[in-house]
């Protein structure tokens, strides 16, 4: 009963969002409405509120030479300033130390209730390259998680799984803090993991709307895959699947057999004439022309795709989780 009223209402705001925002070759996706936000599960989150994380993140860099890279001090400021709103929050939070290259580490903050022995894991990269501050790859993605999981607090979210989230360390570096972390638990612990979910670039400024594909991923992954397209699906955004193979903190998890998922909205490849069509912005540019450089400030961001992607987050996290 609750599933089909939901069912119809999702579909009214399908057709009336079809309506409104059309066809028109480089239209912007349109942000969400408040009444179109709340056909999902998990709540809206303002955009603004993601805006003002990657302000600070860019401050944190901006005083500590300009990035936010594993070794550097700006990166262990960034993590600290995501610990401390997590901590006053009400999580569970945990530095795990690694060392490659230096000394390295991991954000780790549970959420405190649901089942121990369903584990569903949500993250992305704090680390940026060196180049820059970072703020699209990934401050974007890192912002998004973060004001989410401040949301769980708010909301006293009770889920039936337990909820963990992650900031990994050193992801620039060759994946190397996720990496740690999937061979620090032993198989027991693994077992209990139902899902892992990434976001590595969610702000784009050229933007395009990824789904992680979950061909040839651990089963389970295309539940995710389902959940995360119907999420844009409602709200009539396109979305495209990609394989990103191993070019993200995801791959650990693959490899260890659970299921995966993720969003993405595209770094230094070049957006097609079609994608514009559907996306809005500027073919035959990068989506992000400031990839991996100094320029990756706030200014490299698009705060549509930003404010959509991290409603992603949040109706994944309440989906998923349930
Ligand atoms: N792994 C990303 C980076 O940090 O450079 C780039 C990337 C993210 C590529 C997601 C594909 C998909
Ligand atoms: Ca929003
Ligand atoms: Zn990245």
């Amino acid at each position: 009963m609750k599933l089909r009223l939901a069912l119809v209402t999702l579909s009214t705001v399908a057709l009336t969002a079809a309506i409104a925002y059309g066809t028109a070759s480089g239209a912007q996706a349109p942000a969400l409405s408040p009444a179109q936000a709340q056909i999902a599960a998990g709540p809206d989150i303002p955009g603004a509120d993601v805006q003002a994380h990657l302000a600070q993140l860019q401050a944190i860099a901006d005083a500590n030479g300009g990035n936010r890279a594993h070794g550097e001090p700006g990166f262990r400021a960034g993590l600290d300033y995501i610990k401390g709103a997590l901590d006053a929050a009400g999580f569970t939070t945990q530095l795990q130390e690694f060392s490659a290259f230096g000394t390295g580490w991991n954000l780790i903050a549970d959420w405190p209730g649901g089942d121990e022995n369903q584990v569903m894991m949500f993250g992305g990269h704090a680390d940026g390259v060196s180049a820059g501050p970072g703020i699209n790859d990934n401050g974007s993605g890192s912002a998004g998680l973060l004001e989410v999981a401040l949301t769980v607090a708010e909301q006293t979210l009770q889920p039936a799984k337990h909820l963990r989230f992650a900031w990994w360390g050193a992801e620039e570096l060759g994946l190397i803090g996720s990496t740690h972390y999937v061979s620090s638990l032993p198989q027991t612990e693994l077992d209990k993991i139902a899902g892992y979910v990434n976001f590595d670039m969610i702000g784009s400024p050229n933007p395009g709307y990824f789904v992680y594909s979950s061909e040839g991923q651990p089963e389970g992954s295309a539940n995710i895959e389902k959940m995360l397209t119907d999420h844009y699906a409602a709200l009539s955004i396109p979305t495209e699947t990609t394989n990103i193979g191993g070019r993200s903190d995801h791959a650990a998890f693959a490899d260890a057999g659970i299921p995966i998922g993720g969003v993405f909205s595209g770094a230094e490849q070049t957006k097609s004439s079609e994608q514009a069509a559907k996306w809005g912005g500027t073919a035959g540019e990068a989506f992000d022309e400031c990839y991996h450089s100094s320029c990756d400030t706030v200014d490299n961001i698009d705060a549509t795709a930003l404010d959509n992607n991290s409603d992603a987050i949040a109706d994944a996290v309440w989906t998923l989780t349930a």
